[in-house]
């Protein structure tokens, strides 16, 4: 009888190695205190703000991850053959990790490292992929990887496959592209290559509708920020206060959203009071949009001159493949 491979005894890896609390309360704390006041976008991400962020990925109005996911589905051979089978793929917000499954049988991974900024839905997640792919060596790694992109090699397997990083769904959108560049500099310097799915500038309306879609989802996702953020620093915000604001700033090339208060609100902030005007505003998030010429020189800038592109039918979407000379 076979012995079983060590990665079925164990079903996978998994390390936390978020900031120690105090440093990224320091950080929330402070940009809530700030004139105008603002919430970091990965604060999205409690347990709810995942399960409706994937809710958003189905909505009408939001093709973002559908254009990724044909992209995927009618070019994936073209995509595997150009980016190599065999490699670690380090999925960089694997969320529920369906992304990087759909692309295993394409890409033939010789190893899975999984990061993302929320350890339990990642453990959660990885249990049951570790189930459908049992053969498949695993990591999970719980980390705010826009500030750190350390992994320890132990922490892989197997660590010595080369590396392509795996970037989907836009979420480098979230950097402003002096930020966009420096972070994508820092994959460039871990080694290896990097897949990474970019949304396009497109029409204003289908921009904005994107965002503020007719069921709320959006809305919901926005506002739950709240939520995390009263158990976290803790704080008392009323959800029912805020109101969901989202619009593409055609200038600045960006989504913006907020949360604007519908009154006068007094709120305690761990242990300090702020108080917000009537229709003031918490900026919650940036999401960049970027056209084929632009994204293409920012990855030249950041390291990584050997590209190839494809995109939707639709033209609304890009993927990258993007390799070091
Ligand atoms: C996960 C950052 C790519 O900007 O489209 C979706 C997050 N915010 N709807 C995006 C988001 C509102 C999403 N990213």
């Amino acid at each position: 009888m076979d012995s079983p491979s060590p990665d079925r005894l164990q079903p996978f890896r998994f390390a936390d190695l978020r900031r120690g609390d105090g440093d990224a309360m320091a950080e929330l704390l402070a940009g809530l205190l700030a004139q105008p006041a603002r919430i970091p976008p990965k604060y999205f991400y409690d347990e709810l703000g995942s399960r409706l962020f994937a809710a958003i990925c189905h909505l009408p109005e939001y093709g973002l991850t559908r254009s990724e996911a044909r992209i995927f589905a009618e070019q994936g051979e073209a995509i595997a053959r150009a980016a190599g089978r065999g490699r670690l793929l380090v999925d960089l917000g694997a969320g529920d990790c369906g992304k990087a499954a759909c692309l295993f049988p394409l890409l033939a991974p010789a190893g899975y490292a999984a990061l993302d900024i929320s350890a339990d839905f990642l453990r959660d997640a990885l249990g049951r992929l570790k189930q459908r792919f049992p053969d498949l060596p695993m990591t999970g790694v719980a980390i705010d990887f826009t500030h750190n992109l350390d992994l320890p090699e132990d922490l892989l397997a197997p660590a010595a496959a080369p590396r392509l990083w795996f970037y989907p769904g836009s979420s480098i959108g979230n950097f402003a592209p002096d930020a966009a560049r420096a972070f994508l500099a820092r994959i460039q310097r871990a080694g290896g290559a990097l897949l990474i799915g970019v949304d396009l500038v497109k029409d204003k309306a289908a921009l904005d509708a994107a965002y503020d879609d007719a069921l709320g989802v959006t809305a919901a996702f926005n506002l739950n920020v709240l939520n995390h953020v009263n158990r976290l620093l803790p704080a008392d915000f009323d959800v029912a206060d805020w109101r969901h604001v989202a619009f593409f700033d055609a200038a600045a090339g960006r989504i913006e959203m907020h949360l604007e208060a519908r009154r006068a609100v007094a709120v305690q902030l761990a242990g300090q009071a702020r108080r917000f005007a009537a229709g003031e505003r918490i900026h919650t998030e940036d999401s960049y949009k970027w056209t084929p010429e632009g994204f293409t020189a920012l990855l030249e800038d950041a390291g990584f001159p050997k590209q190839r592109m494809w995109r939707d039918a639709e033209g609304g979407f890009a993927l990258f493949l993007a390799e070091p000379a």
